[in-house]
């Protein structure tokens, strides 16, 4: 463990106060350690140097939209290597919202991620993705 210590202008610590009240935080080394690790994983992500990742799809969709439930399925079936588990609710009589977890190849994961996106009927899909390190050496993350 290190201990830094940081110099802020007077307008941004209280910019990141009020971040930390906002977001729920109580201390600043987990706000910070936080920070870190989001603008690491992206950088990782976005530098491609992760190859595999985990992931959460998420999206809400009409099933009575023809075909697309069983299309969705069909989809996740062709990629039953990357698909670990979806969660499913009905959130009326006609929506459904679903969350798919997936861990794979970074790149399979987002082509698969944005194929179900663009499925017609399809609507506020996101994908979170989470970098993998270390996959090989006993522990699923690197620890940071
Ligand atoms: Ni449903």
């Amino acid at each position: 463990m290190q201990r830094l210590t940081i110099s802020l202008d007077d307008d941004l610590a209280e910019a990141f106060e009020e971040l930390m009240r906002r977001k729920g935080y109580v201390n600043r080394s987990e706000a910070i350690r936080d920070l870190l690790r989001r603008e690491l994983g992206e950088t990782s992500l976005a530098e491609g140097a992760a190859r595999q990742c985990v992931a959460v799809l998420s999206y809400v969709f009409d099933h009575h939209e023809r075909q697309l439930a069983s299309r969705l399925t069909d989809i996740q079936h062709d990629h039953h290597n990357l698909t670990v588990s979806t969660m499913h609710a009905h959130l009326d009589h006609a929506n459904c919202i679903e969350a798919v977890f997936l861990r794979g190849g970074t790149h399979k994961v987002m082509d698969f991620a944005e194929s179900v996106k663009a499925q017609t009927g399809v609507h506020h899909g996101h994908v979170h993705v989470v970098p993998v390190e270390g996959a090989t050496s006993g522990g699923y993350f690197k620890r940071r």
